[in-house]
Order: structure tokens, then C-alpha cells, then sequence
């Protein structure tokens, strides 16, 4: 194999593992008698260890702040309600998204102007992939505040007393199309390497 060849195995091989994970969430109503919360977002992360962004728009909540949670289940077959509890493999207490003790679902408050919340929020523990990969999982707004587990109620230091749910939507792949197994680039970053090595002459004995 010529030198082009193998620099071009590499680079391919880099781009594999640091493509951007994108994926995108439909907001829909709850309540059918109250039809009118809806919103687009888009969920980006450069690399499995990078933080995620979620930029969008939500329409028709009240003005001030809301409960902007991922839940466990892609279900919405019962509206927002069989989107379960927040996801929270870690089994620790509701929390602020800043605080070491939260859900991975935990991501705080929206606040909502002129019947328009603009999301942009970037966090460090949810991801697009391994353990605490949310794809496929669902992003539920509430109608009431998220007291962030530091309220005096029964409900601070499950839900944050957020309220009723509002409008959710699975979240779902947007690109790349092709396989987001955490392993796919490795594993062709590795069998780039062997067949570097194999190429130029060198024998590996295990
Ligand atoms: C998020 O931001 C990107 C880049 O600025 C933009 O192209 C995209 O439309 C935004 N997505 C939503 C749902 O607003
Ligand atoms: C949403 O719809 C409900 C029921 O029709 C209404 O009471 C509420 O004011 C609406 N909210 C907004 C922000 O338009
Ligand atoms: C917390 O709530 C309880 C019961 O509602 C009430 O008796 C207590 O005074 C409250 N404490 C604070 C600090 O607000
Ligand atoms: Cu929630
Ligand atoms: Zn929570």
C-alpha cells in the first residue's frame, strides 16, 4: 500500500470517531383539549465525550419558567404520560442540572416570552451515545417551574414539582444515517491500523 493510501485510511479513520452526533426532537401537546404547545429541537454532540447542545423554539406555553426534562421511555402512546420518570439510571435524587446529585435527565428550566421559549442549553451529562445516551428516550416541558429538588414539597426530590406535562417528543436520529454504536469507529480506526501494519511489512504476534 502506497503512503497516500495509509494517510488516507488514518484521516478516514479520525473523521469516523469525531463525527458530530446529531438528533432532533417534535414537540407535541399532551392534552388534546389544550392543543396549542409545540416546538422543534436539535440535539448536537461533536464526540462521545463532548458536551450536548440543544438549540430550538417551543411555542404556546405560558410566559416564565418551565420544567425541561428527558424522560425514560420513546413512548408517547399515551401522550406524555408514558414517557415515565425522568431517566435516571444513575437512581440519585432530582437535582439542578449543575449539581454532582441529579438525574441524567435532569436539564432545568425553559423560560418562555411572548408565548416563545428559546432553548439553548449545553450539558455535560446526558450524551448521543454509551451509558447515558438519550436517543430514543423522550424530552417532556412541563406547565409549572422545576424547583430544581429545592423546593419544600413532597415532589422537590423526585420531579421538581414541575407540574403537569405540557408537550413531549422522541428523541430521534438526524445523522449521521449510519451506525452510532460507540465501537463502530474504533473498531475501523483499529482494522486501519492492522492493515497499516500488515501493509508495510510488520508482523503482529499476540
Ligand atoms: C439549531 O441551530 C442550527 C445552527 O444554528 C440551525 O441550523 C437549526 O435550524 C437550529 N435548530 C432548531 C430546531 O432550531
Ligand atoms: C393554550 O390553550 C388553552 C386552552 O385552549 C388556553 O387556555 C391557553 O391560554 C393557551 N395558551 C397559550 C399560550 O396560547
Ligand atoms: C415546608 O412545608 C411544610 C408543610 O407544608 C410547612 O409546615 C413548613 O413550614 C415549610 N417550611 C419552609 C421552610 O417553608
Ligand atoms: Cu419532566
Ligand atoms: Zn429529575
Amino acid at each position: 500500500m502506497s503512503v497516500k493510501g495509509m494517510l488516507t485510511l488514518l484521516v478516514f479513520g479520525a473523521v469516523a470517531v469525531a463525527a458530530e452526533h446529531v438528533a432532533v426532537v417534535r414537540l407535541t401537546p399532551n392534552n388534546v383539549e389544550k392543543p396549542n404547545v409545540t416546538g422543534n429541537l436539535e440535539l448536537r454532540q461533536d464526540s462521545s465525550d463532548s458536551p450536548v447542545k440543544i438549540n430550538g423554539t417551543i411555542w404556546g406555553l405560558r410566559d416564565g419558567l418551565h420544567g425541561f426534562h428527558v424522560h425514560q421511555a420513546g413512548d408517547l402512546s399515551n401522550g406524555c404520560v408514558s414517557a415515565l420518570g425522568h431517566f435516571n439510571p444513575d437512581k440519585h435524587d432530582h437535582g439542578a442540572p449543575g449539581d454532582a446529585v441529579r438525574h441524567v435527565g435532569d436539564l432545568g428550566n425553559i423560560e418562555s416570552t411572548n408565548g416563545v421559549a428559546t432553548v439553548e442549553i449545553l450539558d455535560n451529562v446526558i450524551s448521543l451515545s454509551g451509558r447515558n445516551s438519550i436517543v430514543g428516550r423522550s424530552i417532556v416541558v412541563h406547565e409549572g417551574e422545576d424547583d430544581l429538588g429545592k423546593g419544600n414539597h413532597s415532589l422537590s426530590l423526585k420531579t421538581g414539582n414541575a407540574g403537569d406535562r405540557a408537550a413531549c417528543g422522541v428523541i430521534g436520529v438526524l445523522s449521521p444515517l449510519d451506525s452510532w454504536m460507540p465501537n463502530s469507529g474504533t473498531s475501523f480506526l483499529w482494522s486501519s491500523y492492522m492493515l497499516i501494519l500488515s501493509a508495510s511489512g510488520m508482523v503482529i504476534k499476540f
